[in-house]
């Protein structure tokens, strides 16, 4: 092994050695949610002057488009802690407020404002948009609430079904918001990146609106990690644990979010397939993988979304499965050779009658 693909190697095996111990301490707490209070002190970077202009759609209800970035964030070479970094940056700037948000997307950028992904060796591993004034409702012994999150491959997230839906996520002058950043840099040297979020929204609540809340699956539960294991030349899977809901609505929106060797995650409802979450891998530049050791390799590019999964009642059940194929799509390896954890998550965005 070179020791370039020993330090690209090394991004996944350090990820965990530097969260074990603090996860440790927090005992079995271990999501993404998790990671929100360990690292609530690891404050870091600063918000950039916004850009505000006129929504693409809902344009009559006065629908704005604005783009928060946050940073620059200095990732350290891949020689230290290999390259991961982790921030939250607490009660940061909302986009509006008194407001329902439509379209969420993430996206990351280097300070000159170019396009950073895989091919330059910069990813955006994890984001997550925390709400900390809510119980979250996929996990009640939480008191804040996940309300959007993207990996490397920023999945577009329009609730409104691009105008079929009349919703958003409500956003009250109460409301806070933190944000969790989760960055991966494979060059030698230390780079800064920024990450940048594009939220469209409505002022108010028009009368014809109704609000969405999200409900999140995950195959690690509510109170353990997602990232379980993963297998070489393999065909696996695993599924998370029905969620009853309590509410009455409609599906707007929902796609899967799997690690590289994923083909596809099942969204079920009462065990029903109701949205099937293809990944593709590659499919630009961005994706295809600039670093030496593993040239060329094709990351998870995209996922398919559905924007309309159908009524959800109380006392129905959604549910994911997450299909993983290491033959098909290569997986990401630990220093070891062994194959690195894996994801299945997905978010369902509930319109609320
Ligand atoms: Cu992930």
């Amino acid at each position: 092994m070179t020791s370039s693909k020993r330090q690209y190697e090394d991004f996944k095996s350090h990820a965990k050695a530097y969260l074990g111990p603090s996860l440790f301490i927090l005992s079995a707490f271990l999501s993404l949610l998790s990671i929100f209070f360990v690292f609530s002190v690891l404050l870091a970077g600063k918000e950039t002057p916004k850009s505000t202009e006129v929504g693409k759609q809902f344009g009559e209800h006065g629908s704005q488009s604005t783009t928060i970035k946050w940073g620059p964030f200095l990732v350290p070479a891949s020689s230290e802690g290999g390259g991961m970094k982790q921030w939250v940056l607490n009660n940061v700037e909302k986009p509006c407020t008194d407001c329902l948000i439509t379209f969420i997307q993430a996206g990351l950028e280097y300070p000159d404002g170019s396009y950073a992904n895989s091919d330059t060796d910069m990813w955006l591993h994890h984001t997550v948009l925390f709400d900390t004034t809510q119980p979250d409702p996929a996990c009640p012994m939480s008191n804040v609430s996940r309300i959007f999150a993207s990996g490397n491959e920023r999945t577009p997230v329009d609730l409104t079904g691009n105008i079929a839906h009349k919703t958003g996520l409500y956003i009250s002058p109460a409301t806070k918001f933190s944000t969790l950043v989760e960055l991966m840099n494979g060059s030698p040297e230390a780079r800064e990146a920024i990450l940048t979020i594009t939220f469209e929204y409505i002022p108010g609540v028009p009368v014809d609106f109704k609000k969405t809340t999200m409900l999140w699956l995950d195959v690690g539960g509510c109170y353990k990690s997602s990232d379980v294991p993963g297998y070489e030349n393999a065909i696996f899977e695993y599924a998370s644990e029905p969620l009853v809901s309590d509410i009455a609505g409609i599906i707007v929106f929902t796609g899967g979010h799997l690690h590289d060797g994923g083909t596809h995650v099942d969204i079920l409802k009462d065990g029903k397939l109701v949205c099937n979450s293809t990944a593709s891998y590659g499919e630009t530049a961005g994706y295809i993988d600039g670093n030496e050791a593993i040239k060329g390799m094709p990351h998870v590019s995209s996922m398919v979304t559905c924007l309309s999964a159908g009524a959800l009642g109380p006392g129905e059940a959604v549910s994911l499965v997450a299909h993983y194929d290491t033959k098909e799509h290569m997986a990401m390896k630990e220093m070891d050779g062994t194959i690195s954890p894996v994801m299945g998550i997905a978010m369902v965005y509930i319109m609320v009658d």
